[in-house]
């Protein structure tokens, strides 16, 4: 077919580590499908998530604006009402404006509704409202409820006289709870995740009724990649934007049965591997459609890893060898490098030449590089035009870049990071990870101190003042 738009489907993972993935240097787990895309087009070995915690970062990358912006971008519950300002062009609408078909499968958590929603009837504003012709989302996360499926602002498969409510404070009247209930549990929770049960799974929120639209979690990965295979066949003929944005390798961790066991890390590693073979899956269906040379693939996770985020998986008691983080420092929630810094890759069959580059680019300037692929004169508001890099042209990317955690910001410029000072825990005990908050100013040489072990604030008080003015100017800038 001779189309001059590609089309763009963007795979996004949740809580994917820099070092899940073979490419990245993961010999514990094998991930051929991922490895095909990121060696087979552009590797992103400076490339980063908006921010080290999932909503966050999806407000970036359909923004375009850093969420630090908008204070309300931070971890939300499934009953949090929509996020994104209806009137803005998002990265959908761009391209809608631009004759695209545009459709999200998978996890969403961007908030739905305004405030108090009607799970029982159509629930809007949704990503349908900011320009997704076509939806196939949770509502948030594999751990909150309410854990079913929303089509285009419809929860699937609901029976009119078992309506669903959600509360987040209250439990319902004689429902049963992980806290009360344990022995109907078939995986414990360790913090947090103590709330209704679903499929003997405990998560975080109150939930009642809709039995037979509830997700069966183990189905998940097939269902949202079903979802997915069939947004491509059905739109092959117009150019489209597909955002497939897996669960995995979020908690809960639930691999179908033909996965468990695919490695010796336990629930985590299997689900990763799980997560490969859909995309292998997904290209497949491209290849199959005709459609590979004509189609832009841009793959990347929303944060950095972490080992126990609530449950007892035997993710921290399987681990061995493997090192989720890579050469980085922290993990998910942190402002230390394995936060934000994620796997990151283009791929197009036709027009990439494989290259591994070092530039630096985020996420949130996915926005404006692909408005200029598609000829928008649109533009994000922290969104650079980057598209010769992703392209694989040019190795010039950012110079500075803001990285956030937990509402907490950092600067990135050149090979230097600098870290502002922060009251808080220096590790969140729960999880085991460093959050990087320390009383003094911390500044980090990346080119020789890829881990940040020494801070260099005191002895290199001249680039302390240069980096701190520069982090300033951009913070305070409107
Ligand atoms: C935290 C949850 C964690 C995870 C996270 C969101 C607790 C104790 N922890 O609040 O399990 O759900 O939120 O992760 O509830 S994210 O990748 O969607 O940002
Ligand atoms: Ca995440």
């Amino acid at each position: 077919m001779n189309r001059d738009k590609p089309n763009i489907v963007i795979i996004y993972l949740d809580d994917l580590g820099y070092g899940d993935v073979g490419a990245y240097g993961a010999t514990e787990i094998e991930t051929p499908n991922m490895d095909r895309l990121i060696k087979g087009g552009v590797q992103f070995t400076n490339g980063y998530a908006t921010s080290a915690t999932c909503t966050p970062s999806r407000y970036g990358l359909l923004t375009g604006s850093y969420p630090w912006r908008n204070k309300d971008a931070k971890i939300l519950s499934g009953t949090a009402p929509f996020l994104i300002d209806t009137t803005l062009t998002t990265l959908p609408r761009m391209l809608k404006e631009k004759g695209y078909n545009t459709g999200v499968v998978g996890k969403w958590h961007l908030g739905l509704g305004s405030g108090n929603v009607n799970w029982n009837a159509k629930i809007s504003p949704g990503p349908n409202e900011v320009g997704f012709d076509y939806s196939y989302i949770m509502a948030a996360t594999q751990d909150r409820v309410p854990t079913v499926y929303i089509k285009n602002g419809n929860v699937v498969g609901l029976e009119q006289e078992d309506p669903i409510e959600v509360n987040y404070q209250i439990n319902f009247p004689g429902e049963t709870t992980g806290k009360e209930n344990p022995e109907m549990l078939k995986m414990k929770w360790h913090h947090g995740h103590n709330n209704s049960i679903v499929n003997g799974i405990p998560r975080i929120g109150f939930m009642k009724g809709g039995e037979k639209a509830k997700w069966k979690d183990e189905e998940m990965m097939d269902v949202f990649l079903n979802e997915a295979q069939k947004y491509i066949k059905i739109n092959r003929n117009t150019p489209f934007f597909l955002y497939y944005a897996l669960q995995q390798p979020h908690v809960p961790r639930t691999p179908h049965p033909r996965f468990i066991g695919a490695t010796g890390l336990g629930p985590r590693g299997d689900v990763i591997v799980e997560a490969d073979w859909a995309i292998g899956q997904l290209f497949q269906t491209l290849e199959n459609e005709g459609l590979l040379k004509n189609t832009l693939i841009i793959f990347s996770s929303d944060n950095g890893p972490v080992l126990n985020d609530g449950y007892y998986d035997d993710a921290v008691e399987k681990l061995g060898d493997h090192t989720p983080s890579g050469p980085f420092r922290g993990g998910k929630y942190s402002l230390f490098e394995a936060g934000t810094r994620v796997p990151f890759a283009t791929y197009w069959a036709s027009k990439i030449q494989p290259r591994k580059t070092e530039a630096i680019v985020s996420q949130v300037d996915l926005f404006s590089s692909l408005a200029s692929l598609v000829d928008s004169d649109i533009r994000g508001q922290d969104s650079k035009n980057l598209i010769d890099v992703f392209l694989g042209n040019s190795d010039q990317g950012r110079e500075e870049l803001i990285i956030e955690a937990g509402g907490r910001t950092a600067l990135r410029k050149g090979n230097w990071i600098l870290i502002p000072p922060f009251k808080g825990p220096k590790i969140n005990k729960s999880v085991n990870i460093e959050l990087g908050n320390a009383p003094i100013y911390q500044l980090y040489d990346l080119e020789n101190d890829i881990n940040q072990q020494h801070n260099l604030a005191k002895k290199n008080p001249k680039k302390l003042e240069k980096m701190v003015a520069a982090y300033k100017a951009i913070i305070e800038s409107k």
